[in-house]
């Protein structure tokens, strides 16, 4: 049994599912919109995690299909929140660079967010610096025709990969997701603090918010929201959860 052979028939064994983790806001304390995160459950090997599998998918092509399924089932997930009356929350999915340099991206985007009755501005896409910089004039176009569909995107992992300033101002995406790299020692380590520091602010003066990922716990937050951090998630909130889950956790907390 290869992984590959594997993950081929996974989505039609019904052996993948979404997770989604809690995304709040720091000014309000609400929680705005949720992480949608691929999970693997395979009946013999068990639950392979996504750092296994995702590059499997990339390489073989899968995560053409596989990440069109993540789309359709996160936005359909979101538009049944949102008619059961909960809170109008968004939804942001993990964008592999293989789908984003598909030329027919948005009209697929689209006619997921039509299929689903989901507003464009709820859905993001999580792009990486990676994805971003493998060919930034492309991704600028690519960008800008999402962004003209009312589609919300963010830079995932920001800081991490090679992104270059000159293009950042480019890409009209809305906000920066702080890698939890630089979020972990932010506490005790003076250069993760200047450089979250900076990347809030650098945030701000080019008009994108920012999220903080991995925030696990009290003295992380405070340090975030005195820096005027937008948004967070991690474990200090909560891990990412089945959407039943998500629903008492979104009751609890109103
Ligand atoms: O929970 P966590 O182990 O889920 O995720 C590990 C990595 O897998 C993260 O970098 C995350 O971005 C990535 N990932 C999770 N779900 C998806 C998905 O649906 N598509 C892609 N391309 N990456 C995902
Ligand atoms: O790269 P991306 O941001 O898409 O990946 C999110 C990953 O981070 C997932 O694997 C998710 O399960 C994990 N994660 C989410 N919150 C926390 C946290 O507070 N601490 C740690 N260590 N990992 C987290
Ligand atoms: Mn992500
Ligand atoms: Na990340």
């Amino acid at each position: 049994l290869t992984l590959a052979n594997a993950l081929r028939t996974a989505q039609e064994r019904g052996q993948l599912s979404l997770m989604y983790q809690p995304q709040l806001c720091l000014h309000t304390d609400q929680v705005i919109g949720a992480e949608a995160l691929l999970r693997w459950h395979h009946p013999q090997l068990g639950m392979v995690p996504p750092a296994e599998f995702i590059p499997i998918a990339e390489s073989t092509g899968l995560i053409v299909d596989i990440g069109h399924w993540v789309m359709c089932e996160a936005a359909a997930q979101a538009s049944r929140w949102r008619r059961d009356g909960l809170p109008p929350l968004s939804i942001a999915v993990n964008l592999s660079a293989v789908q984003f340099r598909n030329p027919r991206l948005s009209d697929r985007v689209a006619q997921v967010l039509d299929e689903a009755g989901l507003p464009a501005e709820a859905l993001e896409l999580e792009l990486t610096e990676a994805t971003t910089m493998e060919d930034p004039q492309k991704a600028v176009l690519i960008i800008d025709q999402l962004s003209a569909r009312g589609v919300a995107m963010s830079i995932d992992d920001f800081g991490t990969g090679h992104s270059s300033l000159s293009y950042l101002k480019r890409f009209r995406v809305g906000r920066l997701k702080i890698d939890r790299s630089f979020v972990r020692d932010i506490t005790e380590d003076a250069e993760d603090k200047a450089i979250v520091a900076a990347i809030i602010q650098l945030a701000n003066n080019l008009g994108m918010t920012t999220i903080a990922e991995g925030v696990e716990t009290a003295g992380q937050l405070d340090f975030l929201r005195e820096q005027g951090c937008d948004a967070a998630q991690g474990y200090f909130f909560s891990r990412p959860l089945s959407a039943s889950d998500f629903e008492r956790y979104l009751s609890a907390t109103l």
